[in-house]
């Protein structure tokens, strides 16, 4: 066993793992309708180790299984404390995990001991290893979709997502991977949009994530994808913090003009102000010299 390996060992039953929770939105409404629980570990001596680090440490060393169940907990937790909210919470599963053939029950167990149904949870598959190579996975996830729960094939379009796995086996939920939505071309997002219509034509729900800027979230929003997540709409964060975070985003909704009415205003040789991101249609109309024909346009989506 390596040094991280070693640390990592009873590293849930010490305490030592928390998880932090990014919003997911809902671009038609810009409301928060989703939290993803993402692992965290502060060990005593090495400090907080990146999860991608003591991730991939779990899941050589079969460590996976208790920092997975670990993350149930967390999330069935936090699930537990927001109920009401509207705001699923979707959970990261290795699909290593689901080589047991016991882990839908205990997920489900987990669930109903926090008082949360299995609806207002969603499992993302990472694509670390492929689900159709796990025996007995299928199985699992078969149950726990049919128990009501979401199931998300995340980080599409790298690696080992193929679309045989996205046709054979039961997922929900096409989660988009960053570098998708990072890569800013025509034909980027052309491929968004071919990746909507398979989503929709199989009836699954379909998340875009690494959402950086008001652009990308506005392209997002275009493409009719039906969720989105990323450090412009809000960075993981504490369980407090999150509960904070949704409060005031009711309170303050997102700017839903600013980029079209920048870039009209510019092809219109207007510089645009700089607080143009909090201006609300109303305020747009009201502008002297901008008519009703403009602002439509300047508005329109
Ligand atoms: O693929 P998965 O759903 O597990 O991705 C979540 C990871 O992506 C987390 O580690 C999170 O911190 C990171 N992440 C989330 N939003 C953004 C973003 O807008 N930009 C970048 N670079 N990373 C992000
Ligand atoms: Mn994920």
């Amino acid at each position: 066993m390596t040094d991280l390996a070693t640390a990592l060992t009873g590293a849930a039953a010490r305490g030592e793992l928390f998880a932090h929770f990014q919003p997911q939105l809902d671009p038609e409404t810009d409301r928060i309708v989703g939290a993803e629980a993402l692992a965290r570990w502060d060990h005593p001596g090495l400090g907080l180790v990146p999860p991608l680090d003591f991730i991939t440490v779990a899941e050589q060393t079969g460590l996976i299984d208790e920092v997975g169940e670990a993350m149930v907990e967390l999330g069935c937790a936090f699930a537990a404390r927001i109920a009401g909210s509207g705001i699923q919470v979707a959970i990261n599963v290795s699909a290593l995990q689901l080589a047991d053939a016991t882990f839908a029950d205990r997920f489900a167990a987990i669930a109903e001991r926090h008082g949360v149904p299995l609806g207002e949870l969603t499992v993302e598959i990472t694509e670390s290893h492929p689900v159709d190579a796990v025996p007995g996975a299928v199985e699992q996830l078969v149950r726990l979709r049919d128990g009501g729960a979401g199931i998300a094939l995340d980080d599409f379009g790298t690696g080992y997502s193929s679309f045989k796995q996205l046709e054979s086996l039961p997922f929900t939920e096409l989660k988009m991977d960053q570098s998708l939505i990072r890569d800013d071309t025509d034909e980027t997002w052309n491929r968004v949009g071919t990746l909507v219509v398979l989503a929709r034509h199989r009836g699954m729900r379909i998340v875009a994530e690494g959402i950086e800027t008001l652009e990308q979230y506005e392209r997002v929003r275009a493409a009719g994808c039906d969720r989105a997540q990323g450090y412009f709409l809000g960075m993981p964060m504490p369980a407090d913090e999150f509960v904070q975070f949704a409060a005031a985003r009711v309170r303050t909704p997102l700017p839903r003009v600013a980029a079209p009415a920048r870039r009209a205003l510019a092809a219109a040789g207007i510089r645009a102000l700089e607080d143009l991101a909090t201006w609300t249609r109303r305020d747009l109309l009201a502008l002297p010299g901008i008519g009703a024909r403009t602002a439509d346009r300047l508005i329109g989506r």
